[in-house]
């Protein structure tokens, strides 16, 4: 085998290699942690704007935190979301909307987030609409009027 035809192989091989992990690659990470500044308890980012199509990856930095979408916090027709605790979730948002979610453990300490979907906000009334708890309940509407 010359030269030539060892790198063409070579390239190949990378290209197949690297293709599957590219086009799985999340759009948008998202980090749960346990402190950032003088937040405890919170995701990296409160609030994403995203296109359909697009994967949003939580990654567990820290222990003990979770994602799941609120009852009646997501467009109608999609299934509920509930990721295992202490583990990277990902979610691919396919229909457009609000998509709020908290983390189940830390619900009442204000670690809430929301996606925005295509900038639908279509079901902006019945975000407004949930009950949200504790820390979560006072920091909700200033995040919902950012949407
Ligand atoms: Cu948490």
């Amino acid at each position: 085998m010359n030269l030539r035809s060892i790198i063409k192989k070579s390239l190949i091989t990378i290209s197949v290699t690297l293709l599957p992990t590219l086009l799985n690659a999340a759009d948008i990470t998202i980090e749960m942690l346990n402190k950032l500044g003088k937040e405890s308890m919170v995701y990296s980012q409160k609030i994403v704007k995203v296109n359909s199509g697009d994967t949003v990856f939580w990654k567990a930095t820290t222990k003990g935190h979770n994602v799941e979408f609120i009852k009646g916090g997501f467009p109608t027709g999609v299934e509920k979301f509930k990721s295992k605790m202490n583990k990277d979730a990902e979610y691919k948002f396919t229909v457009p909307g609000i998509y709020a979610y908290w983390c189940t453990p830390h619900k009442s300490m204000g670690m809430i987030g929301f996606v925005v979907v295509d900038g639908d906000k279509s079901n902006l009334e019945a975000i407004k609409a949930l009950k949200f708890f504790g820390k979560s309940k006072k920091i909700a509407p200033d995040l919902i009027n950012q949407l």
